[in-house]
């Protein structure tokens, strides 16, 4: 996620080479380039005009008690100076507080809908009781879009009535609200196309009636600049508290993150990630920076990881493996579905800036593990624990049961192979890192970066003990929140 903008501004700095000082000459340009990732970014024109300007008020002076490199240092300036307008002290969980009630607002097709559930099913998941209600008497159909939607997903909403004005839609939300004790109230309105008076005496009247906590604004993401506008417009006529942005998995700049913050003085609190109903994420102001300037979004990437894996079946394996046991397909099994649980791997992916560019070739690897995962459950239980036994009639009647070829099993097969002398040759059974390293290749999908991991491992021979706490945090990784 956050791909332009990240692409954009990672580069401008990959330019700057190590040394202490940078020519006035060189800051300029690194300062004219980075204004234009910026704007190239969909950061509106003032906003960009201030971020540089005081990035390079503050470069000058720090100059004199520079102890790190100039790049070191403009990145560090820089990643402060974007921490600071997209952080304020006073920023809320709109959600922090029961009972809440909320109204969600935005332009047709921005996602409030959508929106609506993912937020009630993230909250119900946390352990709040939420109830959703949808006042669109326009769109045909709209009311029953939430109620269909929420019914797949076990959130509670009020049933649809046809031709029911606002008013008493609202009345007998308030009502269903308050018998039920529901702690949080989710009001999903009307979208139009452009923002008329009418919509916005609407939202008015509707803001009167409920006197909501929050009125949270979506935007969408790919819908570029106009975004801020729109967004400025809304909270001239209602007050907004937050704002979500949707569709950030496309291929969407991201400056509307910035620029809602510096220039809507609103704080973003999610984002929308795709289509399903799991897929919203909290905003972390300090992991988008980070992000943007090269870091990666790895926290996101493990809280991600973490919340599908089972940690108990990943704990006994990693035991498995690190006291020499032998890697059997039932194992292939268990982690091709534990790979499977965490989502496509080109979603996965997209958490790595990295990694992002490579997603047209791990396409190709979601398919292949659904083929490996098939071709495993063709098999008797004795073959998956002894391939060896598995000579070519067996191979025959497998790739038969899985609608593959013979040589679709010869190669799962070549790939257990290689996995096993991989977990074989783990430091931790006094294996040599490098052999670990031959276990993998044919494994990593193209275009990986095959000397970093050279040199990682090369690390590791140096400090074996350096996997296994790798392995060791990772298996006992707890969520921290
Ligand atoms: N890729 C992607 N699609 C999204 C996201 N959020 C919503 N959508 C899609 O965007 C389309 C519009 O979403 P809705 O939730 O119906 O939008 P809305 O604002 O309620 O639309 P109106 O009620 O017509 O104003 C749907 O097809 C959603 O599946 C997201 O984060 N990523
Ligand atoms: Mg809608």
């Amino acid at each position: 996620m956050f791909d332009g903008i990240t692409r954009k501004i990672t580069g401008v700095f990959d330019k700057i080479s190590g040394g202490r000082r940078l020519s006035e000459s060189v800051l300029q340009t690194v300062l004219r380039e980075l204004k234009v990732a910026l704007l190239e970014s969909d950061v509106p024109v003032g906003s960009v005009d201030n971020i540089i300007a005081v990035i390079g008020e503050k470069f000058i002076g720090e100059k004199v008690t520079r102890s790190v490199s100039a790049k070191e240092e403009i990145i560090k300036i820089t990643h402060d100076t974007l921490l600071n307008i997209l952080t304020d002290k006073d920023d809320k969980d709109p959600f922090g507080k029961a009972p809440s009630i909320s109204m969600l607002i935005g332009l047709q097709g921005t996602g409030k809908t959508t929106t609506t559930v993912k937020l009630a099913n993230l909250l119900n998941k946390k352990g709040s009781k939420v109830l959703v209600v949808s006042t669109d008497i326009y769109r045909p159909q709209a009311k029953e879009q939430l109620s269909i939607m929420s019914d797949k997903n076990n959130v509670d909403s009020v049933r649809p009535i046809k031709d029911e004005a606002i008013n008493k839609t609202l009345e007998r939300a308030l009502a269903k609200f308050k018998e039920e004790k529901f702690d949080h109230l989710l009001i999903d309105t009307a979208g139009r196309l452009s923002l008329d008076p009418k919509m916005m005496q609407e939202l008015k009247d509707i803001y009167e009636t409920i006197k909501p906590n929050n009125v949270i604004l979506t935007l969408n993401a790919m819908s570029g600049k106009k975004t801020i506008q729109d967004a400025l417009t809304f909270h001239d006529n209602t007050t907004i508290t937050h704002a979500i942005l949707s569709s950030v998995d496309a291929d969407s700049n991201g400056g509307i993150a910035l620029a809602l913050r510096h220039i809507v003085r609103v704080p973003l609190i999610y984002v929308g990630t795709g289509e399903d109903i799991e897929d919203i994420d909290k905003f972390h102001p300090e992991r988008f920076v980070k992000q943007i300037l090269g870091h990666g979004d790895v926290v996101s990437l493990v809280e991600k990881i973490q919340d599908k894996v089972d940690i108990e079946d990943t704990e006994s394996f990693i035991k498995k493996m690190t006291s020499g046991g032998e890697f059997s397909l039932d194992d292939m099994l268990s982690q091709i579905r534990q790979i499977k649980k965490m989502g496509s791997i080109t979603k996965i992916a997209s958490f790595i800036p990295g990694l992002s560019k490579f997603t047209k070739q791990l396409e190709g690897s979601g398919d292949a593990i659904s083929k490996q995962e098939n071709l495993i459950l063709s098999m008797t239980k004795n073959e998956r624990r002894n391939p060896q036994i598995i000579f070519i009639s067996r191979k025959e009647r497998i790739a038969k049961g899985a609608g593959r070829s013979v040589s679709d099993v010869e190669q799962l097969l070549k790939a257990h192979k290689n996995m096993a002398n991989m977990f074989k040759n783990m430091p931790a059974n006094n294996g040599d890192p490098s052999d670990m390293l031959k276990g993998l290749q044919g494994q990593m999908p193209q275009g990986i970066d095959m000397s970093k991991m050279e040199s990682m491992v090369a690390d590791m021979q140096q400090n074996p003990s350096k996997f296994n706490d790798l392995m060791s945090k990772f298996s006992s990784g707890k969520k921290d929140s």
